[in-house]
């Protein structure tokens, strides 16, 4: 029987079980990356280990989310990052080079590797033909100290593609936004998106890292394309074509589903707030007033597409009630974009232009006003994301952002003459790695560690039994940025557990640090939600301020699949409810108590919940691996791989 490319690169790599969907595998590692907002905790996750240095080909460093120093936190945990990665072996990717994203296709991802990245957006390196999956601190700490990652193997579907785009028109963002709409952001839970079929010939390797880059919106573990010549083109211009194998799915290989997409039919897409998924065609849009505009971060910010955007502003000005930002992805498209004048362009248009990092992407700067519409070429436009809790986000193409900042509205690019050519992706980029420090290997290099920055908590094995309140119950597809914000007063806590635990769910109730505070000495607290708990980011922290403040346990309809993982990893149970209508028997407030837990987490995986404050029951179950059962048992990940690694 034929395979897929993802059975080939698994198999390729496996250390255990099976490569057979629902299996739990282990496979090896070729590349960890970090960036710095959940790197701090990874690197003193694995110092904690107690290694003396990465035990993984590669590993990288980067700077890139933390980058507004409004006082001295950041710049602490940048020279942190440093001088571990002098210590441990990694890359240091300089703050200024860059999104790892973004830097990490240009200058390391390669066909047919294993790559695990502390970011949910990581996925971006299946633009090369590479597996690429985001995970979270802990986790890659763990695969660092040699552990092989181990995870249960999803469903490969298959996405065909036919036709071609109608460019400059419409963009890879608008072939993304059009799956959004078709499968939702909860349609890849369980799943890896394979691309094929006629049309890829038609997506440059920056075209499939969109693609692939925002399949993380889909709830999916990772997209991948085919290696071809397209992939072989895009690294000879990056200098590593001795990189490129050839990889594409045998004739029979067989997917669990295949869905049918014809690029010639998309049109330019846009998304409304406040979820990725709220995806609508730009035509309906058509008209609407814009305030602000934001173009780049690690989803749109190739040469190609900012070369567009300078052809679209070039001899124009920004509409006077627009605010343009502009975030160039990397230093090495900033520097070709400047050298060429394409920044003078956007300069002289009247763009404000921002260093190399995710910016107002994660809330750094660039916030809307009150109740202000912004449109821009990201990812997420979950509320409150922005900085500006009643603004209203957007997400479309880099296209539709640029002319959205001219008219002050919403212009439809089927109906414009943009008057411009084309933009290909040049013979050879700019290589300048001067912003990259080779690894050191200094086992004397001292690490430096500024006083916001705080040891990892670790919690207790698993109790017998949990008598804890309900200190929260909500709705559907909350995402990690509720569970724990980001933006400028809260990222530089990402050190500092103590400090960082008291924003815990602030943007849905302010009381909520104070009421888990008071539950954490009555037996703790429990969180109930809906479908899809914990989508979004790999932000650890959403799990281990929860565990800091004392909550044992989320039950929820369903779970994402970093979330989840990051729950295990640091003891928290994530129990689902049996029957999805007994979510009506509980309230916030409510005592509930589960008894024989360890017995039962052992055994069937079923535990009878008794509503002391209502007088009722209801059944949850838990679907654990064996390898989930024995970290919960142990307390989280940590403890599990300190007995591990270090004999
Ligand atoms: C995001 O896009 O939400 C982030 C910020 O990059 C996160 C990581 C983080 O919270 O540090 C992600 O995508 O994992
Ligand atoms: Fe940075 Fe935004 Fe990309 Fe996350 S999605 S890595 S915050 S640019």
């Amino acid at each position: 029987m034929g395979k897929n490319i993802v059975e080939k690169i698994l198999e390729a790599h496996i250390v255990s079980g099976k490569v057979k969907e629902g299996e739990l595998i282990g496979v090896r590692v070729d590349q960890v990356y970090t960036q710095d907002a959940t790197g701090t905790m990874a690197w003193l996750e694995f110092e904690a280990i107690g290694l003396d240095k990465v035990r993984v080909p590669l590993a990288v460093s980067y700077v890139d989310h933390n980058m507004l120093q409004s006082n001295f936190m950041n710049a602490d945990d940048h020279l942190f990052l440093r001088t571990a990665a002098a210590r441990f072996g990694a890359y240091f990717s300089r703050p200024g080079n860059g999104i790892c994203h973004q830097v990490h296709l240009e200058r390391f991802a390669a066909p047919g590797l294993i790559a695990l990245g502390t970011d949910s957006h990581t996925p971006t390196g299946g633009g090369m033909g590479m597996i690429a999956i985001g995970v979270g601190g802990l986790e890659a700490a763990s695969v660092m100290a040699g552990m092989p990652f181990e995870f249960t193997m999803p469903k490969v579907v298959k996405i065909n593609l036919y036709g071609k785009l109608r460019r400059p028109y419409v963009t890879a963002m608008d072939v993304i936004l059009t799956l959004l709409k078709m499968l939702t952001v909860k349609g890849g839970v369980g799943k890896i998106f394979e691309y094929g079929g006629e049309g890829v010939k038609d997506l440059s390797v920056t075209d499939r890292a969109t693609i692939t880059n925002m399949g993380a919106e889909l709830g999916a573990t990772t997209s991948i394309f085919p290696s071809d010549e397209n992939t072989l083109k895009f690294l000879k211009a990056q200098g590593r074509d001795y990189q490129w194998i050839p990889l594409e799915a045998d004739e029979d290989a067989e997917y669990a589903e295949i869905i049918e997409l014809d690029l010639s039919e998309i049109e330019p897409m846009i998304a409304q707030p406040h979820s990725p998924d709220n995806v609508v065609a730009v035509r309906e849009l058509k008209g609407m007033k814009v305030n602000q505009v934001c173009i780049g971060s690690c989803t749109n910010s190739s040469y190609k597409m900012m070369k567009t955007v300078a052809s679209i502003l070039k001899g124009k000005t920004v509409n006077e009630e627009v605010t343009l930002f502009i975030n160039p992805g990397s230093k090495q498209v900033y520097q070709m974009l400047a050298r060429e004048g394409d920044i003078e362009a956007m300069i002289s248009a009247g763009a404000r232009i921002l260093e190399s990092a995710c910016g107002p992407c994660i809330g750094m700067g660039g916030a809307p006003g009150s109740g202000q519409v912004s449109i821009r070429s990201y990812n997420r436009n979950f509320k409150g994301r922005s900085g500006t809790k009643d603004a209203f986000v957007y997400l479309a193409s880099p296209v539709v952002c640029a002319l959205a900042a001219l008219n002050g509205e919403i212009v439809n690019p089927l109906e414009t003459d943009l008057g411009i050519n084309e933009v290909s992706d040049p013979e050879t980029f700019l290589i300048n790695d001067n912003m990259l420090i080779p690894p050191r290997k200094e086992k004397e290099a001292k690490i430096i560690k500024g006083p916001n920055i705080k040891e990892v908590p670790v919690k207790a094995p698993l109790e017998e039994s949990i008598e804890a309140e309900v200190l929260l119950k909500l709705g559907d597809n909350i995402t990690t940025d509720d569970i724990l914000p980001a933006g400028t007063q809260v990222l530089p806590y990402r050190s500092n557990i103590p400090e960082i635990s008291k924003f815990t769910f602030k943007n849905l109730d302010e009381t909520f640090y104070e009421r888990a505070m008071n539950a954490k000495n009555k037996g703790g607290g429990i969180i109930v939600g809906g479908e899809n708990y914990g989508q979004g980011s790999s932000r650890e922290h959403a799990a281990i301020a929860p565990m800091y403040l004392g909550i044992k346990a989320v039950i929820a309809k369903s779970f994402a699949r970093i979330h989840r993982a990051n729950l295990i990893n640091f003891g928290i149970m994530p129990l689902i409810f049996t029957n999805p209508e007994d979510y009506e028997k509980v309230e916030q407030g409510d005592i509930l108590k589960l008894n024989g837990l360890i017995e039962a987490i052992k055994s069937e995986q079923q535990y009878e919940v008794i509503n002391l404050s209502k007088k009722n029951s209801f059944k949850v179950y838990s679907n654990l691996n064996e390898r989930e059962r024995d970290l919960l048992l142990s307390g989280g990940l940590l403890p599990y791989v300190r007995k591990k690694v270090i004999q």
